[in-house]
């Protein structure tokens, strides 16, 4: 944890993004040498914080932002379901060219955003762990598991520490029935981060990023046994998630599967045959 405090440059990708801008106040005290970076500059950008434009689809600009640094966490990209293209460029291509651009740079830790969605296939009645077999509910959960991949590759064949965070959704609440399962706080995310960042046993780990919730899918005893300690409970917001499922339709295929609507989305199985 010596480092923590230090100013290392810790280059943060898909800064300007929806997670991004949760956790951005909370990663700047602690982490006074974050580099923020996204095509675009946040909107709320703050006097102390500081911004690096770059496209991750052009290795010279992930070359010349990755210059210099120790850590990068890797949350740029297309963060839904989406046209292949998109996908391929943003999710496979660019994810290609930031994990090879950091180890061009000797970059030693890198924590990459992963997705439920890259096990989003698995019926809600499993709990599983992060050693299953990946079993991605779009092309986005694909685009996840490759990133995934690649992850491995880099910390086994170039000794690059590379944390996976499996991610729920991340937000204040709960937003429906669904998330009480998978809804990670802000702070918690952050608390995943630190150890991805700071343990010094980290070679490759997948961690679900998800809170104490009570109805989980996910064991996430790996996490736990670094440190992890998180604090929200998806339990104590069930009223809220009740009252907000309650205003959506059923999803016949969705509400099977962990991914949700994702799964649903394009279906054309029969859903006996999915997801056992
Ligand atoms: C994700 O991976 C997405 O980035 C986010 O927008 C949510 O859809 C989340 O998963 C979820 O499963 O709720």
């Amino acid at each position: 944890m010596a480092e923590r405090s230090g100013t290392r440059r810790i280059v943060f990708t898909g800064a300007a993004g929806g997670i991004g801008g949760m956790i951005r106040p909370l990663l700047a005290p602690l982490y006074p040498g974050l580099v923020l970076s996204d095509r675009v500059k946040p909107k709320d950008l703050q006097s102390g914080e500081t911004f690096v434009a770059a496209d991750l689809g052009k290795p010279d600009e992930v070359a010349a932002l990755l210059k210099g640094a120790d850590s990068v966490l890797h949350f740029g990209g297309f963060s839904v379901e989406g046209p292949w293209d998109a996908i391929l460029q943003s999710n496979i291509i660019g994810c290609y060219n930031l994990f090879e651009a950091a180890r061009q740079a000797g970059v030693k830790r890198v924590i990459f955003a992963s997705s439920n969605h890259a096990v989003g296939f698995y019926p809600r009645k499993r709990k599983i762990g992060t050693d299953v077999t990946v079993r991605p509910d779009s092309r986005y959960g694909v685009s996840k598991a490759f990133g995934e991949a690649l992850g491995a590759m880099y910390s086994d064949k170039h000794g690059m520490s590379v944390t996976c965070l499996r991610i729920g959704n991340v937000g204040p609440r709960p937003l429906d029935v669904r998330r009480l399962s998978i809804w990670i706080a802000p702070e918690d995310l952050v608390q995943l981060i630190g150890i991805g960042l700071e343990h010094p046993d980290i070679r490759f780990e997948i961690f679900y990023g998800a809170s104490d919730n009570e109805a989980a899918w996910w064991d996430n005893a790996r996490a736990y046994a670094l440190g992890y300690r998180p604090t929200g409970k998806g339990e104590d917001h069930r009223a809220h998630a009740e009252a907000e499922q309650a205003k959506i339709g059923p999803d016949p295929v969705g509400d099977i599967f962990q991914g949700g609507t994702f799964c649903s989305m394009e279906f054309t199985n029969d859903v006996k045959r999915a997801g056992p």
